[in-house]
């Protein structure tokens, strides 16, 4: 009887599990608006269904999203990853352009079609030519009924910040990967926005407790986040619950999330800033006329004044990620099967652009999506040599246990993300610690390490990351800052490819078709060679070739200045940066276009070459997307 009973249970709990878990859909056409966020500007903006801000996505924890993506711009491709969502038995979906799909191109309609299991505060961006800045980002929220949380706030608020350009992507890419720009400095955003707006006034009512979900859907900079005469309890970081940590300021970087209970003051006698200030430790050059800075209110009476924030001085000291324990106790995995050293390195090519490298591989789009080699490779797929020689894969079987050591020999903070997982962070150096000393260090790894999936190395120091390999698929490990996506700081793990295979047996025929229609193979390796040439990667995308020993742009550019007055150095740079007509900087959309060619292989890059349009509206691949 009782086990009868227990039986009924068990059926009646999964019964009430199916019926409760929904089909969420969304169907988002994805066209050219014009916006003006800062009150600066106006540019042309990707929008969606001729909306922007774009809408937030909301789900609950078992529920199955349909997103039917559109293609609406007529001069540029498209896809869309969902940043943190795990995609388990759905790499597919996961939306990085020549990884795991095509791009989808002018016209074209494609499905994202997954269930996500899992709760939290996500975002969904572009995932292709560095589009997501021009405005294609917004927010992803988890609902769980179950939530050890659920009790303890009266109601919700979600408050993406962001930075903001004024020109658009594929100009500024063009400006960053140049000749002219020989030391790499990334285009510094023009404002800060909270919400995607400026002057934010958030109503809130007294004796309330909010949760407050924040998310960094910026391009680049990270941002310092507090709020007057408040504090914030953090209880989530990118999908992770952690145990309550109190903070009186955080540091968001580019992608990355966290949700705090936010209590308001018992009278209604003030209004109180909030403010989110951009890092500028990450800008080469400081612009004169730029504030850095955006600042909202919490608005307890509307009648009253809007003060402005009080002046706080650098350097700030904001919660450190590293002090949060997940709320499950899950406990460090044990010792890894498998440890990939990954040294950030940026250094100039040829053609005397700087690039981005993990070790010596700056990352360069295969002519076959990398899954789509795994999928028609056969028992090829385990060897890593079929996925080319510039997408530095790495091959993982189910299951292994993976360290990711990151050296950063850069003098700049990099926040690096692993699509398909969090990683636990077992260590985190200092500045300018060097080369990760594991004789010095392992023993101080911690039992319950933070989690997340977005995760900032300090300038010259080093980190450790560790996952289970347990969600076949093809992910990529990239810094979430988008200039260095373009300028190739991107690697890529194809997980357990033969499970792969199995569980994936057949493309659906939208993917195909966005393939066709972009002109990209869906079979071979990375080549695009197959039959008996899937060990020959002739005629693989390639990055321009290295500068002679000895001879760096960069290098030299260091000694004019450490030796030679200021002036004489800047009269250097611009020989160097004019000395070839072809390369002056005219700034137009045609220039930036022209001026891509050369390097196509490499900045769109990670995620496929550019579209042109021809006559009819259709677009093209160029380079690097395996037209030819
Ligand atoms: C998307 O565009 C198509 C074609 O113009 C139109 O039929 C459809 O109604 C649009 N959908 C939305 C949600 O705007
Ligand atoms: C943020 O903007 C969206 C529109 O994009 C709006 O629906 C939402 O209410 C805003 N949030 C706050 C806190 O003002
Ligand atoms: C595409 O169209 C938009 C909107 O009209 C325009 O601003 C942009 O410069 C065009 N070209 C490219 C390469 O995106
Ligand atoms: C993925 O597939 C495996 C094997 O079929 C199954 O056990 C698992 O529940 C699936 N996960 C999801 C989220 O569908
Ligand atoms: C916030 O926390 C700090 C330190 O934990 C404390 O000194 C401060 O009084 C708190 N502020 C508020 C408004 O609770
Ligand atoms: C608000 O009032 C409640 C109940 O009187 C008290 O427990 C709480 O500490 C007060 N909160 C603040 C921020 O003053
Ligand atoms: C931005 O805010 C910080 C913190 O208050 C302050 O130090 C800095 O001067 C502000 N910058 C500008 C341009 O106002
Ligand atoms: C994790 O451990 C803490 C004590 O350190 C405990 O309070 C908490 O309940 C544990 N969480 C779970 C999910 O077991
Ligand atoms: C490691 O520890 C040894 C002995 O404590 C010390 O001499 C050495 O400098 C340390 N190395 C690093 C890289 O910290
Ligand atoms: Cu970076």
């Amino acid at each position: 009887m009782a086990k009868l009973t227990g039986a009924c249970l068990v059926v009646l709990v999964w019964l009430l599990a199916l019926a409760s878990a929904a089909t969420v859909t969304y169907d988002f056409n994805v066209t050219w608006v014009t916006a003006n966020p800062d009150g600066q500007k106006e540019r042309p903006t990707v929008g969606i269904n001729g909306q922007w801000p774009i809408p937030a996505i909301h789900v609950n924890v078992g529920d199955r999203l349909v997103v039917n993506v559109l293609n609406l711009l007529g001069n540029q491709s498209t896809s869309l990853h969902f940043h943190g969502l795990f995609m388990q038995n759905a790499t597919h979906m996961d939306g990085p352009v020549q990884v795991s799909q095509c791009p989808i191109p002018p016209g074209a309609r494609f499905t994202y079609d997954f269930v996500v299991d899992q709760p939290g505060t996500y975002w969904y961006h572009s995932h292709i030519h560095g589009q997501y800045p021009d405005g294609l980002r917004g927010t992803f929220l988890v609902h769980d009924p179950h939530s050890p949380f659920k009790d303890m706030y009266d109601a919700e608020l979600v408050l993406p910040v962001s930075d903001w350009y004024h020109d658009q992507m594929h100009n500024l890419r063009a400006i960053l990967i140049s000749k002219a720009n020989p030391t790499g400095a990334e285009p510094v955003p023009n404002a800060a926005l909270i919400n995607e707006t400026q002057d934010l006034s958030i109503a809130v009512e007294p004796g309330k407790t909010y949760l407050v979900r924040m998310v960094n859907i910026g391009a680049f900079a990270g941002q310092y986040i507090w709020f007057e005469g408040h504090n914030m309890t953090i209880l989530e970081v990118d999908g992770v619950y952690t145990q309550p940590a109190e903070a009186s300021m955080i540091y968001l970087s580019a992608a990355q999330r966290c949700s705090f209970l936010l209590t308001t003051r018992n009278d209604t006698s003030a209004n109180f800033p909030m403010v989110a200030s951009m890092d500028i430790d990450l800008f080469d050059q400081m612009p004169d006329d730029l504030n850095w800075n955006v600042t909202g209110w919490l608005v307890y009476d509307a009648a009253k004044p809007r003060p402005d924030p009080a002046v706080l001085a650098a350097p700030f000291d904001p919660f450190d990620d590293m002090a949060l324990v997940p709320w499950d106790n899950q406990t460090r995995f044990g010792e890894p099967d498998h440890s990939f050293a990954l040294d950030v390195v940026m250094e100039n090519l040829g053609d005397g652009a700087n690039y981005a490298f993990f070790n010596d591989i700056t990352y360069t789009s295969p002519k076959v999506p990398t899954l789509y080699t795994v999928l028609t490779a056969g028992d090829l797929a385990t060897n890593p040599a079929i996925y080319g020689g510039h997408t530095h894969t790495m091959v993982l079987a189910k299951d292994e246990i993976v360290d990711i050591v990151v050296n950063n020999r850069d003098p700049g903070k990099h926040p690096f993300h692993l699509h398909g997982h969090n990683f636990q962070v077992l260590w985190r150096s200092d500045d300018d610690a060097g080369i990760f000393a594991a004789a010095n260090t392992t023993a101080a790894f911690p039992a319950t390490p933070m989690r997340r999936d977005t995760v900032v190395v300090h300038p010259g120091g080093n980190m450790v990351l560790r996952f289970k390999a347990d969600n076949p698929g093809v992910w990529l490990f990239h810094c979430h800052i988008e200039w260095h996506v373009q300028s190739g700081l991107v690697a890529t793990f194809v997980e357990a490819p033969l499970d792969i295979q199995q569980s994936l047996p057949a493309l659906p025929a939208d993917h195909l078709a966005a393939c066709a229609a972009a002109g990209v193979m869906v079979e071979g390796n990375a080549a695009g060679n197959k039959g008996d040439r899937w060990l020959d990667l002739a005629g693989e995308n390639a990055p321009p070739g290295r500068l002679p020993e000895g001879f760096t742009p960069r290098g030299i550019v260091a000694f004019v200045f450490s030796c030679l007055s200021g002036i004489l150095g800047v009269a250097v740079v611009a020989w160097y940066g004019f000395a070839d007509g072809s390369e002056v900087q005219g700034g137009g959309p045609k220039q930036g276009l022209e001026q891509r060619a050369g390097t196509e292989a490499v900045g769109s890059a990670a995620e496929g070459g550019e579209d042109v349009v021809s006559a009819g509206g259709a677009s093209q691949a160029r380079e690097g997307v395996g037209a030819r």
